[in-house]
């Protein structure tokens, strides 16, 4: 029996309720990804929090940023956890050994070893657009952390353009699912089974599967075994980014990942403009944001158009539908009429256009795809912060209707207060995590 969804909702609450958990995930300088689940800080959640914070002073918004730019590794990598002094999380920065183990990672903070998607500078540029509507020390706050954030936000670009695309095809590789974002997304299922654990993976004990009773809402065993086991060959090769490409089991050029890179780039270079950051950088950039940008309109399946991933150890494209595949509409590059065509896919029946679904949120797979599981996490359920990224981004690109569309529906989608990590699209069940942090700032910028 389908639950009636009558999901209302008031925007002042909302945005109260999104400040209210941001205020009780703040640990000092860092808000945690989620209470229980995440008790430390990841690295594209401190993004889009830190842009929720903005909006409860552009100061502490500034720090969240600072707070993960002074994890950045000495060659130029942002890690993908920033350990703050809680336990409470699998794995711990003891199973990752960064400190002992790379000549790059800091002692301290303690770092995993991987890295996530490269949203901060879309971060610090929605931190500024804030900034300006505010008082002049609000204005005055955003403009130097993008002064104090320019050079090693260029350098963390530099580090993913030389490690993460060494032959500059402008699709940047992914070592491990996990620096997808999209932990267990079906892209990852065929060149996960090149990922075989061998006998001598450590024991482990999993802590999430006593925080999300149900266990169909997380990853399985099968998969956790082989994250973990991507964790000793990195070990294995001491976390040098070039071993690590070169012998690493799992390589795969990450097409969204491309897609924010270019973008991210490109903003990057348009703040270097403004704020007179070095010419020779911004042209870099600017090289890099054309490149990535015309590979992902290139990796486009001829019939479905949508972007591909390509796995680089067996040389093969990936055709799995996901929503990934938008990612030339986070990026743009494609032709006006192609461009079209995408936007009324993403839009229409098969995916947040859904008749099924309680809310036209794009799904993370289409109900209409094989492999879509409607409670297993990048499997099929809907992520506010996935959304809003696309809002974002149609934005920019000047699709506004369909960025106004995307904020209503996802408002509505978490009208329940609860600000999950993500929800069942045919139900609008609040699923994973609650009082997310990330899923409460995304909620906090689009009712303020
Ligand atoms: C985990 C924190 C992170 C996100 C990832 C998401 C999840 C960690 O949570 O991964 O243990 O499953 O997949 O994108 O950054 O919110």
């Amino acid at each position: 029996v389908r639950r009636a969804f009558r999901r209302t909702y008031d925007v002042t609450d909302l945005a109260m309720g999104a400040a209210d958990v941001l205020r009780s995930n703040d640990i000092g300088t860092m808000v945690t990804a989620a209470p229980a689940l995440y008790p430390h800080m990841w690295s594209w959640d401190a993004a889009f929090i830190s842009i929720g914070l903005a909006h409860l002073g552009v100061d502490r918004a500034g720090q969240e940023i600072r707070t993960l730019l002074a994890a950045q590794w000495a060659d130029g990598m942002i890690p993908h956890i920033v350990y703050g002094d809680r336990g409470g999380y699998f794995p711990g920065p003891g199973r990752w050994g960064t400190a002992e183990l790379s000549a790059s990672a800091p002692q301290a903070p303690l770092t995993s070893g991987i890295c996530q998607p490269p949203v901060h500078a879309i971060a610090v540029g929605r931190i500024l657009e804030v900034a300006r509507r505010g008082s002049a020390e609000d204005r005055a706050a955003g403009e130097q952390l993008v002064r104090d954030s320019w050079d090693a936000l260029y350098r963390w670009h530099a580090w993913l353009s030389q490690y993460r695309d060494p032959d500059g095809t402008g699709l940047i590789a992914v070592v491990h699912g996990w620096e997808s974002g999209m932990d267990n997304s079906p892209r990852w299922d065929q060149p996960y089974t090149a990922v075989v654990p061998g006998p001598d993976l450590p024991p482990y004990v999993r802590l999430d599967r006593e925080l999300v009773r149900d266990g169909a809402e997380r990853p399985t065993d099968l998969e956790y075994d082989r994250y973990l086991w991507l964790i000793e060959e990195m070990r294995r090769a001491s976390y040098d980014p070039v071993k690590v490409y070169d012998t690493c089991s799992f390589l795969v050029a990450d097409v969204f990942v491309s897609a924010i890179f270019a973008v991210a780039s490109d903003v990057l270079a348009d703040l270097g403009e403004e704020f007179g950051q070095p010419a020779a950088h911004v042209a870099e950039l600017r090289t890099w944001a054309a490149r990535s940008r015309a590979a992902v309109a290139a990796s486009c399946h001829p019939e479905t158009g949508l972007a591909r991933d390509f796995d680089r150890r067996t040389g093969q494209w990936i055709d799995v539908e996901t929503l990934a595949g938008f990612a030339p509409l986070i990026c743009g590059g494609l032709d006006a009429d192609a461009e079209r065509a995408l936007l009324a896919t993403l839009h229409g029946p098969r995916w947040a256009g859904h008749p099924e679904l309680v809310a036209k949120v794009p799904p993370t797979v289409s109900p209409d795809s094989a492999g879509f599981k409607s409670r297993e996490y990048w499997r099929g359920p809907q992520w506010p912060v996935v959304s809003w990224l696309f809002g974002w981004a149609h934005a920019r690109h000047g699709h506004t209707a369909a960025a106004a569309t995307l904020r209503t529906e996802t408002l509505k989608l978490v009208g329940d207060g609860a600000f999950s990590e993500y929800y069942e699209p045919v139900t609008g069940e609040a699923l994973g995590s609650r009082m997310q942090s990330w899923t409460a700032a995304v909620i906090l910028d689009w009712c303020t």
